[in-house]
């Protein structure tokens, strides 16, 4: 097992990290850019090494300066976390060029479903059933236009090296399709240098459901059932609750077996996450996820797993330390993702805690760096805290994350705690019955 990790991120995620290291008897280096020096992750670390200025392309991004930590600390492995370089195939292929461990899957596997025509043709190959639509990439108008002909309307247009949201364009009739495609190759080209596009048809009201899975790469693939994150604004998520009130166990049985054949036919390790659309009682693969994600921790309450600790594992050598038969799912778990922003504007809040009370009680977790007194620097993701709930059903689960953000006190800031508050009591939310323009509708953005 390693030694010395080094934690190639910030916030409560690095927090997350370490705290997987201190019970595995793993020592621990922060990197901090100098907005982070008074950094929980910072604070706890064994070791801590200022990589640079507040600005991410200068600290968290910047691959020369989190190796030279590595290297002068000597630690064994980095861990990405989640963002930055955590998908960044090139930065896992000079950690291991500079004999460091990469906890993550292969360099092959990142840049595999990084490329989205090419992690769609993966997924079809292995059995996994995809939205009907251009096989491959569209490289011509005129491709564009005959193709939209047979898959018919409304159809989605995406950039190869979109994802998350970005790269986009919807056409209603064959009138709009040879602008919608030149647009979004343009703005392909501008957003990531890649003017690579593909089409398929787009679905009017899904739900986001996706499978998160584990694999040690020696043959081993558990999958911890699925999650539902179609509570989302502008593509970022707000609450996720696992198990998904859409699925009954026959469901969530087939496309979780389906996913883990996949991923051993491929030859996966790691930790990753297969987002699905589901309309009808249909699941079409839209992406794949190759690294731990920040709603993890409801996949970890119902299955009770630590998924940084096997990732962890299986990156060192080891074989996964559970079959899929000794995943149970064990009651119901939510997610809501707190951010130092207005609960009805989205203004960021950054400034400074002058009162912090987290929630505690039987089945309340709460991720969270903030403690009283600490800065929240304005240069970074909004995200503060998670507040994790579990319960034996989804009607207690409700009740106890009632009961835990009317506990929770952060103040000096904004936080969007009232807007968790509100949308647990609303009906659609209380009966589960959501897709992902539920909130938008909601909040009159739609
Ligand atoms: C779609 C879609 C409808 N039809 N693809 C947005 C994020 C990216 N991962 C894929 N996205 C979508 N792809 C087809 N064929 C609708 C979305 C989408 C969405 C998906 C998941 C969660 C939130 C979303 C919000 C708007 C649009």
């Amino acid at each position: 097992m390693f030694k010395k990790v080094l934690i190639a991120n910030r916030g409560e995620i690095a927090l997350r990290i370490h705290r997987a290291c201190k019970e595995m008897g793993i020592q621990t280096v922060a990197i901090h850019s100098t907005a982070d020096e008074n950094a929980m992750h910072v604070r706890l670390a064994d070791e801590a090494v200022c990589i640079g200025p507040p600005s991410p392309a200068e600290s968290y991004l910047n691959k020369a300066a989190i190796l030279t930590a590595a290297n002068i600390t000597g630690a064994d492995a980095i861990h990405p976390g989640v963002g930055f370089l955590s998908e960044n195939a090139e930065f896992a292929e000079m950690v291991v060029e500079h004999g460091h461990t990469w906890i993550g899957p292969s360099p092959a596997h990142l840049r595999m479903m990084g490329d989205k025509i090419e992690a769609k043709e993966a997924a079809k190959r292995l059995g996994i059933p995809v939205v009907p639509g251009s096989d491959g990439g569209v490289d011509s108008e005129e491709d564009a236009l005959r193709l939209a002909k047979e898959i018919g309307f409304p159809l989605i247009i995406k950039a190869a090296s979109g994802g998350g949201g970005r790269g986009m364009k919807v056409a209603n009739s064959i009138n709009e399709v040879a602008e919608a495609y030149n647009i979004c190759r343009t703005e392909a080209k501008v957003a990531f240098g890649d003017d690579a596009v593909y089409m398929e048809r787009y679905l009017g009201e899904p739900r986001h459901i996706e499978v998160q899975l584990i694999a040690d790469g020696q043959g081993g693939c558990v999958h911890l059932w699925e999650r539902d994150c179609s509570v989302q604004r502008r593509h970022q998520k707000v609450i996720e609750e696992a198990p998904s009130p859409a699925l009954d166990q026959a469901a969530r049985e087939k496309i979780g077996k389906t996913v883990t054949d996949a991923m051993v036919e491929m030859g996966y390790a790691s930790a990753g996450t297969i987002e699905f659309l589901y309309e009808r009682g249909e699941f079409f693969f839209i992406e794949m996820n190759t690294r731990l994600q920040v709603e993890h921790p409801i996949s970890e309450m119902i299955c009770g797993v630590d998924l940084v600790r096997e990732q962890i594992r299986v990156a060192a050598g080891h074989k996964l330390s559970f079959k899929q038969e000794d995943i149970k799912l064990n009651g119901h778990s939510i997610e809501c993702r707190v951010t130092a922003e207005h609960p009805e504007t989205f203004m960021p809040s950054p400034g400074k805690i002058c009162d912090y009370h987290a929630p505690g009680g039987l089945g309340v977790r709460v991720d969270s760096h903030l403690y009283t007194g600490y800065s929240i620097p304005p240069y970074y993701d909004s995200l503060v805290s998670k507040l994790i709930v579990h319960g034996d059903s989804r009607e207690e689960c409700l009740k106890r994350l009632d009961r835990a953000l009317g506990e929770y006190v952060i103040g000096g800031i904004q936080t969007t705690i009232p807007l968790h508050q509100k949308l647990i009591h609303e009906e659609a939310f209380k009966s589960g019955d959501y897709d992902i323009h539920w909130l938008e509708k909601l909040m009159g953005l739609k």
